[in-house]
């Protein structure tokens, strides 16, 4: 298949977000764009207007579809819950706030739709990838640098990018990976767990730039260094945990 079929195949896209009014609406412009059959989860669980802009949108394309997480417990919950929603057995993840670009998404599907991996990373640290358009602060690129370095030698492969929020994969691959975390360790999960139970998994390379609205939710410089360090050593716990769990 070549990348413009890719781009017109049937696939679920499952938005997460919180608080992305300020992004929702290109962001879903875009996507619809760039895979126009595609259906759209917006999983939203917060209480701005991101769900009904995503509502409103729905109106008018039928390819949308608006999900209030009454319940949200964090950004995996959100993805399993579209994960339960998705109509069809090609699926991924996109992040809302335009940091990665939608019209990579028929380059990240199409290894799945030939058949040649069941997971697919869409990687910012690759031979090909353009972080251009984003300024990493130091702790970000030592951070990505740790967990990056500490899952590649956990799973034995070569993993350049774990916590990217752009990512597919398809229904048998998500349902054999079988996550359970519900905030941002899921990440770790779906790489370490795709990688021990013996699944395909693939890097392509995409492009990453700066949050094009709404807020950041590890915060600005103090807090973020501590949210980094945090979020980073639940990381790497998991990912050891899981390379020495009995499977
Ligand atoms: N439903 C839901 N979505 C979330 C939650 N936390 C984050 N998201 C969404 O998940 C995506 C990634 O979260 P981000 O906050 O952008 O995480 P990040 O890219 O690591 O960091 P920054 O962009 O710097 O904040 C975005 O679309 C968020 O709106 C949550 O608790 N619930
Ligand atoms: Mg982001």
């Amino acid at each position: 298949m070549t990348i413009e079929e890719a781009a017109q195949q049937p696939v679920s896209v499952i938005v997460a977000c919180l608080h992305e009014e300020d992004t929702i609406r290109e962001c879903l412009e875009r996507i619809t764009r760039a895979m126009p059959n595609a259906e759209v989860l917006v999983v939203h669980g917060g209480r701005d207007r991101t769900y009904e802009i995503a509502a409103e949108m729905a109106r008018e394309n039928p390819h949308i579809v608006p999900i209030k997480n009454e319940n949200d417990q964090g950004k995996g919950h959100a993805i399993q819950v579209g994960i339960g929603r998705a109509r069809y057995d090609v699926m991924g993840q996109f992040d809302a706030d335009l940091q990665f670009a939608p019209e990579d998404l028929p380059a990240l599907f199409l290894p799945i739709l030939n058949g040649e991996a069941d997971l697919v990373i869409g990687s910012r640290f690759m031979a090909g990838s353009d972080t251009s358009g984003y300024r990493f602060s130091f702790f970000r690129t030592v951070g990505n640098w740790i967990v990056n370095g500490w899952v590649s030698l956990m799973s034995g492969r070569r993993i350049t990018d774990v916590t990217t929020g752009s990512k597919a994969w398809t229904r048998a691959a998500i349902e054999k990976i079988a996550f359970k975390d519900v905030k941002f360790v899921y990440e770790i999960e779906i790489v370490m767990y795709a990688i021990r139970r013996g699944l395909r998994v693939k890097q392509v390379p995409v492009r990453y730039h700066n949050r094009q609205g709404g807020v950041s939710g590890h915060g600005k410089g103090w807090n973020e260094l501590k949210s980094i360090i945090r979020t980073g050593f639940k990381l790497l716990w998991r990912a050891t945990e899981i390379r020495f769990e009995r499977l």
